[in-house]
């Protein structure tokens, strides 16, 4: 068989010398080729790198059954981060607990690693009664105070700004504990507020890393037709931002190169740019058929890198993982997320009253009469599970 691949499939760069500019580089921890290697040696806690492979596979796990979920029409969309989760998980790791995350799509995984009861997310998934957004937000464009994670308000970009505001705000009060994350996807730097936000970060040397998740597409729409820059990464360097391309497969790589981007901002050195250079093996969102626009074999090649099982050989290769303990953390997995998930089922639809809630402090008298009007209207039957 050929090592060549076919006309039109892109494949992972391999290979890339060492040699390179950051931004034109790719900064890894773990060898892409299965070897279970370290090829840099950050000293890294192990209790991180197991930590990483039960959120990652959490994350795996989840997404395969909100899937099924929303093709049950228990659920009404859903953005799969499958293929992907090293980036969100390996950034949620070097976070310290007063950092805020700006999320995009596939990042709301977070709030899991930073507390959020697995329970308490699925709510906000099902967009009942016991969801602390009160059921406004869709699935995927979540957030919670409690764990300093802001919501993705769908039109790509806009949050980015938002983090870069809100870790200004942080230096312009004096409080250099503070930064911020946010994330966007290679289609969302062709939106003006990516070069706003980079620009504005880098003039004002706001503290706050900026994540572009390259995961090859913008639902359709690959990087060649996105950008004609050599790589996502090197826009930084127009904003006098320091940037870096990363191994978005290499969970440790996306821990490592976070956490010495915040311990720049921390330090009042300013923002940093990274570009994780990944691969969506999944569709874009439950409303997306990739197969019409990609082949089988492209998705093969990436899923060889796949971040789970990178981190999960290294894992064995280092003695801190086999086969039975492997197997017995799956079985607990799948047992949380199916206790959640039925604890999150059992709440009903949002109570309607609140749906005047929190724009008013005093509700004026139009608003007041519709409330009254729709009191006084006989409950809607709402089937088990189903009312999205
Ligand atoms: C301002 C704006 N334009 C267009 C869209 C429609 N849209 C939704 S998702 C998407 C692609 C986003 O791709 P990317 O930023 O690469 O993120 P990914 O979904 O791949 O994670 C587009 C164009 C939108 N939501 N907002």
């Amino acid at each position: 068989m050929s090592d060549a691949p076919a006309a039109g499939v892109v494949l992972p760069p391999r290979d890339l010398d060492p040699n390179l500019p950051p931004e034109l580089g790719l900064y890894q921890v773990l060898a892409d080729d299965g070897s279970a290697r370290a090829v840099t040696q950050p000293a890294i806690d192990p209790t991180i790198t197991l930590r990483a492979y039960r959120y990652i596979k959490l994350l795996r796990l989840l997404d395969a059954r909100m899937i099924l979920l929303q093709r049950q029409g228990r659920v009404g969309f859903y953005g799969a981060c499958t293929g992907q989760e090293a980036t969100p998980i390996g950034t949620a790791l070097a976070l310290a607990e007063q950092d805020w995350v700006f999320q995009a799509l596939r990042e709301s995984s977070i709030m899991l690693v930073r507390g959020m009861r697995l329970s308490t997310y699925l709510c906000q998934i099902f967009g009942n009664a016991g969801d602390v957004l009160k059921g406004r937000q869709m699935p995927s464009h979540m957030s919670s105070r409690a764990v300093k994670q802001v919501s993705w308000g769908s039109c790509i970009g806009t949050q980015l700004p938002q983090a870069v505001g809100t870790a200004w705000a942080a230096k312009l009060r004096g409080d250099r504990s503070v930064a911020t994350v946010a994330f966007v996807g290679d289609g969302g730097t062709s939106e003006p507020d990516f070069h706003n936000a980079l620009n504005f970060a880098g003039v004002y040397k706001a503290p706050c890393v900026i994540i572009c998740q390259n995961n090859q597409f913008a639902i359709s729409v690959r990087p060649e037709r996105q950008t004609a820059s050599a790589t996502y990464a090197i826009k930084g360097r127009a904003y006098g931002v320091p940037s870096l391309r990363v191994d978005g497969n290499d969970v440790l790589a996306v821990y490592h190169a976070v956490a010495q981007a915040l311990e720049r901002a921390r330090g009042g050195e300013g923002p940093t740019f990274i570009e994780t250079l990944t691969y969506r093996i999944g569709a874009h969102s439950t409303s997306d058929d990739p197969s019409r626009y990609r082949s089988q074999e492209e998705v093969d090649a990436w899923a060889a890198r796949d971040p789970l099982t990178r981190v999960r050989a290294h894992l064995v290769h280092t003695g801190l993982l086999d086969d039975e303990r492997d197997e017995l953390l799956e079985h607990e997995l799948n047992a949380e997320i199916g206790a959640a998930i039925a604890e999150a089922e059992a709440f009903g639809p949002p109570d309607r009253a609140t749906l005047f809630d929190d724009v008013y402090a005093e509700l004026p008298w139009n608003l007041a009469e519709q409330k009254r009007e729709l009191m006084a209207l006989p409950p809607v039957p709402v089937a088990h599970g189903a009312g999205h």
